[in-house]
């Protein structure tokens, strides 16, 4: 079929029922948010009690503002959760890629979503991967289809779409976040434009897939090279007695100079995992996004080196055990998510060391299946070293004390 041809029958096709398979941090806010533009949205998941909890209108994550958007959609009729893809318009596949132990990307979620809505596609279909994906997986899912189904050759429309939302703000960014779109040719491209016009209300940029998926991992490789670049400056400030946020603060004081903030290495699903896409496909020519992911894990080794330090300076001055107070285990501030936190790795690190005084600190958890928490105000009372890990706000809040040894990794009494 030539192109006119296609595009006649892309403008000519419904684009109202969508199939969305995955339904998790990223998968059901946008399910329920076109949904919510009364979009007629099934919602997939292999997961009996995640589908069951939808159907009955609540949710199975924390994120402000998800819930009463399912209650609503559901309500409506407009979103409804099931364990198997059916026959839609639009097939979205919404399903993590976590990398294997020698941090190779991992797509056989997307290839086994790919393979379950196989059966149901049609002349004029349009499948989306919003997955972050290793560059090539569309052309790849492109491919297995054509093997799969060939007389779909030429007749439906494939492109990759990736999010960009912040945990915690998911609702929001995803509605008003600009969006890149990159279809296998120009007419897929059009055809996914058409679809995200009808909910995203931030610009759509036009792209191909390959330079789409490249998008997704160049953004959160950038910003993993730049908190590196912050970290290592905090190690050599360390070194030579120099207090590295003031430093930072008088850099960025530079009209061109903007310096991001050091921790106690960097965490989350994101930003410390997506980078591996890059240097596990391309290892001779990523350099410095390997050297920014091996400078951020050695922040969270160098931390335990110094808890370490600290602990025997106190015994050899007091001849006598401290009490340490580990305060964060979440991978970012204000948050309950531990996934990937070096916090809760450096945590884990000092357990080993068996120390009977450690107090282990994370206000916006109640309780865990493997550390025994302490409330933050008792714990910072009564140890006798407080190792900042996480810039919670309820820390900033606390006054600092001369009477004990603190280790601020990540500035909370910054001036
Ligand atoms: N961090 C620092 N210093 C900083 C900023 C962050 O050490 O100055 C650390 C945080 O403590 C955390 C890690 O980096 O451990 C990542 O946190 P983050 O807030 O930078 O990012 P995420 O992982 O919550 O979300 C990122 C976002 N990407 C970018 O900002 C480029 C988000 O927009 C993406 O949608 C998300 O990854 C994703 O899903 O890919």
């Amino acid at each position: 079929m030539c192109n006119i041809e296609r595009y006649l029958l892309q403008t000519d096709l419904e684009m109202d029922k969508i199939i969305c398979i995955g339904l998790g941090y990223i998968g059901l806010p946008t399910a329920t948010i076109a949904a919510g533009k009364g979009l007629n949205v099934i919602g997939v998941d292999i997961n009996e009690r995640v589908v069951d909890t939808i159907n009955s209108g609540n949710i199975h994550i924390i994120e402000p503002g998800l819930k009463e958007s399912v209650q609503k959609a559901v309500a409506a009729g407009n979103l409804r959760a099931s364990t198997k893809p059916e026959q839609g318009d639009v097939y979205l596949i919404v399903v993590p890629t976590p990398f294997r132990g020698n941090h190779e990307p991992d797509i056989t979620y997307v290839e086994a979503a790919t393979r379950s809505v196989l059966p149901f596609l049609k002349k004029g279909s349009l499948f989306v991967i919003e997955s972050t994906s290793p560059v090539g997986t569309t052309e790849k899912m492109q491919q297995l289809i054509y093997a799969e189904r060939p007389e779909l050759k030429g007749q439906i429309y494939i492109a990759y779409c990736p999010e960009r939302v912040l945990p915690g703000n998911i609702i929001y960014e995803l509605e008003h976040n600009d969006r890149v779109i990159g279809g296998i040719d120009d007419v897929s491209t059009e055809k996914a434009m058409a679809f995200y016009a009808k909910f995203v209300k931030g610009t759509l940029h036009k792209t191909n897939a390959r330079t789409a998926e490249m998008c997704k991992l160049t953004e959160n490789s950038s910003r993993d090279t730049q908190i590196a670049f912050a970290n290592e400056l905090s190690i050599i400030c360390d070194k030579a007695g120099i207090d590295v946020w003031e430093l930072i603060e008088l850099a960025n004081k530079h009209p061109r100079v903007d310096i991001l903030q050091p921790g106690c290495g960097v965490g989350g699903h994101c930003i410390a995992v997506d980078p591996y896409f890059l240097t596990s496909d391309f290892p001779a020519e990523s350099q410095l996004i390997a050297k920014s992911r091996e400078v951020n894990n050695y922040k969270s080794a160098w931390c335990v080196e110094k808890i370490r330090n600290a602990v025997l300076e106190y015994e050899m001055k007091h001849t006598k055990k401290p009490i340490v107070a580990l305060m964060g285990l979440a991978f970012k501030p204000n948050i309950d998510d531990l996934r990937e936190s070096p916090a809760k790795y450096i945590a884990q690190n000092i357990m080993q060391f068996e120390m009977d005084g450690l107090q282990i600190v994370e206000p916006n958890i109640k309780a865990h299946h493997i550390f025994k928490l302490t409330d933050y105000k008792v714990a910072y009372e009564q140890a006798d070293i407080v190792v900042f890990l996480v810039a919670h706000n309820e820390f900033k809040a606390l006054t600092q004390r001369a009477d004990k040894v603190i280790l601020d990794f990540c500035g909370i009494f910054k001036r």
